[in-house]
């Protein structure tokens, strides 16, 4: 095997199929995913139709499934019409008008539901006030909003008369908020006097002026959703609050129909480095992706109370919040604020007021919770919970255990789900009532879902456990179309390699010898040690797996004997180590790696931190590691990162 390939030592055996308790009533059994994995492979093209057909409700129904004669632009359900709201909402209203849709719950306790109806209501209402407003099909909206109803209701509304939305996290900076609007050159922000973060409030509209003091010449209007009622300055002809906005508006609102291609959002991520990429989704393709992950991988049923904790500022929280779960016609839990405030037990006390049945959440928080021990979750009723969910980054074994055992109880299957914001819904994941789970695995792509790993030529890679790149090798409904206004960028980003036949998605992966997928890190972080090619992933799982250590992240740094050497940064459980040095624990972490994985693996430096730089969404920044530990300066863009006092710790100089 060439050198290219990226080793793998660390194997995972334990295996969890699913109780029987949990299969015999799943939505999809055996049976059904046999049938589906034979139909998607006799007929690839024929299976996305019949899913759309059947899932979705057309206006126009379509007879062009695939147009793929300008590829990597590729079409889906070209010619079909339909309109992404009134399938999240009219379609329900005549068997489910009373339904709960939403259960919220703010960061100081206050709770609403919301059915069905008044969804629909409030949502006609809304994009009536933005047509008033002189939004109309194709004008982009920015949303900039707390974790509130209101922030699902903009999104639905703009969906209703084909406006594009591009949701801005509330926790990026006025500076972030400026480039995506001009990026986008949208005409419309909506945005709250603030929200209720971490027991503070969160400025929004502070910093919506400060954006626009900067200048954003395209914005035509502001509207303002009263949230935390404090004094916050309104500009003149410009901003409107949200009630005024709505009032005397009729809450009955024609849907828009909408060509299948339709942009429906666009979704900014930052990407490694450089201008952040405006992320462009189209309309039927995206829904079906979200409505058919919903009601497959996480077993959406009408009793379920599902509960996605991603803010809607992300990918996560487009897909399995403000469409999918609505699509699927379920009832999904909204929480505002912070998982610690008033406690760090708020999580478990939600599950347990709202009985919420399916958790899905991200290794961050999994890690962060376990950290402080079982006794919180010990201490709530969690037995509604039926099924676990993980995104975001790969999950280490450890603490899929403790979260298999202390929130599942042991009994919950947890879907372990692969995706990104480009692929607009779930690609990897177990079928929970079908696919046995490992610890760390993502398991087998979905039905309809072509992933393979390839070596550097784009030759599938068929050894157990030899790592390569994770591509995606046959388009699919919910995938990118572009990035907005650079077709280009959109190209040489996500085809640059096999003659742009594949995919890339910028991970490395492996495949066991089941054939189940162990994603290893992203294509940059990976390690190259004496000519071995290594995924940061089974280091820091290896890390995780002692029982001192709740949190590693490892990175390469120049050494002129190895190529490179590796420098971890280790969060223990409980307290640092004064000046985030301990030589007695370092030499047992150094054997034990080298235990698990072998020689090569052992980390060079070991430095503790109290915790790791991450993105805002919870991930953790290598690069910024990387700088660290070869001494040099952090030149690039930190703003992006959630803890920025970290840094000078990890750099050892607090
Ligand atoms: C949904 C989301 C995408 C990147 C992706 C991976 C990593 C996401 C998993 C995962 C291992 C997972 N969108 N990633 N899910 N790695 N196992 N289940 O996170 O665009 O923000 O990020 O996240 O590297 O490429 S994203």
């Amino acid at each position: 095997m060439s050198s290219n390939n990226i080793d793998s030592a660390l194997i995972e055996n334990r295996q969890f199929p699913p109780a029987s308790e949990f299969t015999d009533r799943a939505r999809i059994k055996q049976a059904d995913f046999d049938r589906l994995h034979q139909q998607a492979s006799d007929d690839y093209v024929g299976f996305w139709a019949e899913q759309a057909r059947s899932m979705l409700d057309w206006q126009t129904p379509f007879n062009d499934v695939l147009d793929d004669s300008k590829a990597p632009h590729f079409k889906w359900f070209a010619d079909g019409t339909l309109n992404v709201s009134y399938n999240c909402l009219d379609r329900h209203l005549a068997s489910k008008a009373d339904k709960t849709a939403i259960i919220f719950e703010g960061e100081k306790g206050d709770t609403r539901h919301i059915t069905y109806q008044q969804l629909t209501d409030e949502v006609s209402q809304f994009a009536n006030a933005l047509k008033a407003k002189g939004i109309e099909k194709g004008d982009r909206v920015v949303i900039y909003m707390p974790m509130i109803p209101e922030a699902v209701v903009a999104m639905q509304a703009c969906a209703r008369i084909g406006a594009i939305h591009s949701v801005v996290f509330g926790g990026f900076s006025a500076e972030s908020l400026r480039d995506r609007i001009n990026d986008a050159s949208a005409k419309m922000l909506i945005t709250a006097d603030g929200g209720n973060r971490g027991g503070k409030i969160v400025e929004l509209k502070s910093a919506c002026d400060k954006a626009m003091a900067g200048g954003c010449p395209s914005i035509e209007h502001v509207i303002v959703c009263q949230r935390t009622q404090h004094d916050i300055p309104m500009q003149e002809g410009r901003d409107t609050w949200w009630h005024d906005a709505i009032k005397g508006q009729s809450s009955e609102c024609a849907p828009v129909w909408v060509e299948s291609e339709h942009p429906l959002f666009l979704l900014y991520t930052s990407g490694s480095t450089g201008k952040p990429k405006g992320i462009q989704h189209a309309s039927g393709g995206y829904l079906l992706g979200a409505v058919m992950t919903n009601l497959w991988v996480f077993d959406l049923q009408d009793n379920d109370i599902f509960w996605c904790t991603a803010d809607v500022g992300w990918i996560t929280g487009h897909t399995y919040v403000a469409y999918g779960p609505l699509a699927a016609g379920g009832t999904l839990l909204m929480y505002e604020g912070a998982p610690t405030v008033p406690d760090a037990g708020r999580f478990w006390r939600i599950c347990e007021t709202h009985r919420v049945s399916i958790f899905y959440t991200a290794p961050t928080a999994i890690r962060a919770l376990m950290k402080l021990g079982d006794d919180l979750p010990n201490n709530y009723d969690l037995s509604s919970i039926r099924l676990l969910g993980t995104v975001g980054e790969p999950i280490n074994p450890e603490a899929w255990m403790w979260y298999h055992k202390v929130i599942g109880r042991e009994h919950c299957p947890i879907v372990d789900t692969w995706w990104q914001t480009e692929t607009g819904a779930n690609m990897i994941a177990p079928l929970p009532g079908v696919i046995a789970t490992k610890p760390g695995s993502c398991t087998i792509p979905l039905p309809g879902i072509a992933a393979d790993v390839v070596d550097e030529n784009g030759n599938s890679i068929t050894e157990a456990n030899k790592g390569g790149y994770l591509v995606i090798t046959k388009p699919f409904p919910s995938m990118l179309r572009t990035i907005w206004g650079d077709d280009q960028r959109y190209v040489e980003t996500y085809w640059p390699k096999f003659d742009g036949k594949y995919y890339l998605a910028g991970d490395s992966a492996r495949r066991d010898a089941d054939g189940y997928f162990w994603i290893m890190g992203r294509i940059d972080d990976v390690l190259n040690v004496s000519g071995h090619r290594l995924g940061t992933m089974e280091v820091e799982s290896a890390l995780v797996a002692h029982e001192r250590v709740a949190e590693a992240a490892v990175v390469g740094r120049p050494d002129d004997i190895k190529g490179e050497a590796i420098f971890a940064y280790v969060v223990l459980r409980g307290t640092r180590p004064p000046d985030g040095i301990d030589e007695e624990l370092t030499k047992e972490l150094r054997n034990w790696v080298g235990e698990q994985i072998g020689p090569i693996a052992k980390p060079d430096n070991i430095r503790y931190a109290d915790n790791l730089p991450k993105t805002r969404s919870g991930k953790i920044m290598r690069r910024l590691l990387r700088n660290i530990a070869c001494g040099e300066d952090i030149t690039s863009d930190t703003s992006t990162l959630e803890n920025e006092d970290i840094l000078l710790q990890l750099q050892g100089k607090s």
